[in-house]
């Protein structure tokens, strides 16, 4: 599209918006967001989305403001919604999760990948995105693939965006729609826990999602430079206040509705993955219904796939470039190593966090501790 073009659909776009916000009582934070829209998001998909995210912020936006509240890790502040602990104005965030509640509908074919940030879900995503489509890609050179170019959150989105779209995603008869969510179990909308859907629940040790996040966290928080120290950032993860936290009680409600519908909720670690990647794909891969045949077995369907998605790959097609809200590529892939915490938890920290942890599990067959 020539530029003289592209200029008259971002004015058209921010017209729209204008008038759309207007309707709604002309929220200043609003017109700051379409403004910023119009300075830096390509695609008319973006613009439309950008303007959805608005009014959905408009339109929650009383409802949350007496809930309890602390200090963000990558936004200002988190909310305590349903016992947990959602970031605003963010496009995974209180208000999106509200309106995911108030309208997403399910489908029985569905597959949804459930996480805390930084257990492994843009991993997840590529292995499952390319799982699920592989036969679709089968012919084709690998450079067709998606994942060559595009970060998987770009392939395969968050449920709580679904909301932003203008006609909800496609429901193919025969290809499932997949999403991810960093939704705890309890606040899922009624028709994901209605439906025959499958979940995916991946599941990190805590002091190296802490550590992780804390990196992620800074790495955004960079661009202001208000970094956090890793005292303040264990003192909010012990409290429970992260985004989509407590820890221990995300993990908690997943796992227990693994034990009692296991053909619904499949339940994985991030370090059993790791330690086993080919193992665990063909786990993944026979509970979505989508089981490797011997043929792909022996032409090594699986080791391909292990091997494309892996850290080193993925990381290099992700060196460069932004998601559409902003986040470089590059921050999704820091280490992919597990206990890489040991660099920087003293052990009274470790202990301490082991201690909890054993607290928070206890009578459970579930070790996540160091
Ligand atoms: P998100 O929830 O914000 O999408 P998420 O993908 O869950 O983040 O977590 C990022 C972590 O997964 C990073 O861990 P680290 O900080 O300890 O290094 C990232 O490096 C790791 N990761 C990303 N891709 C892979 C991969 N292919 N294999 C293993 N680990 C990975």
């Amino acid at each position: 599209m020539d530029q003289f073009s592209s200029l008259i659909q971002k004015l058209f776009f921010l017209y729209i918006c204008v008038v759309s916000v207007d309707a709604k009582n002309n929220n200043p934070f609003i017109k700051k967001i379409l403004l910023m829209s119009f300075v830096t998001t390509p695609g008319l998909e973006d613009y439309q989305e950008e303007a959805n995210l608005a009014l959905i912020f408009d339109k929650y936006k009383d409802k949350f403001t007496t809930f309890p509240k602390e200090k963000g890790w990558m936004t200002e502040e988190l909310y305590k919604y349903q016992g947990f602990w959602h970031q605003s104005k963010n496009v995974v965030s209180v208000e999106t999760v509200m309106a995911t509640q108030d309208t997403f509908q399910a489908f029985p074919t569905d597959i949804y990948l459930a996480t805390l940030p930084k257990s492994g879900t843009t991993w997840l995503k590529a292995l499952v995105f390319a799982t699920v489509n592989r036969n679709m890609y089968k012919n084709k050179p690998l450079s067709a693939h998606p994942l060559q170019t595009s970060n998987p959150h770009n392939c395969l989105p968050f449920v709580e965006c679904e909301v932003l779209k203008t006609s909800p995603t496609y429901v193919d008869a025969y290809l499932p729609r997949l999403f991810a969510t960093h939704m705890p179990y309890t606040s899922l909308p009624q028709s994901i826990l209605d439906s025959r859907c499958r979940i995916v629940y991946m599941c990190r040790k805590p002091k190296d999602v802490l550590f992780s996040l804390f990196h992620f966290a800074n790495k955004l928080r960079g661009k202001s430079h208000i970094v956090m120290t890793f005292e303040e950032a264990f003192e909010m993860f012990t409290k429970g206040v992260i985004p989509n936290g407590p820890y221990w009680d995300h993990v908690k409600g997943y796992y227990k509705i693994s034990l009692e519908q296991p053909t619904k909720i499949m339940f994985l670690t991030y370090e059993d993955m790791k330690m086993d990647t080919p193992k665990y794909l063909r786990r993944l891969a026979k509970f979505l219904g989508y089981p490797f045949t011997e043929e792909e077995e022996a032409k090594g369907m699986v080791e391909d796939i292990v091997s494309l998605r892996s850290f080193d790959n993925l990381s290099e097609v992700n060196k460069h470039g932004s998601l559409s809200i902003g986040i470089p590529n590059y921050a999704f892939f820091r280490e992919g190593k597990v206990g890489d915490w040991r660099k920087h938890l003293t052990t009274e920290m470790s202990e301490m966090l082991d201690q909890i942890t054993k607290e928070k599990f206890d009578g459970l067959d579930l070790v996540l501790t160091d």
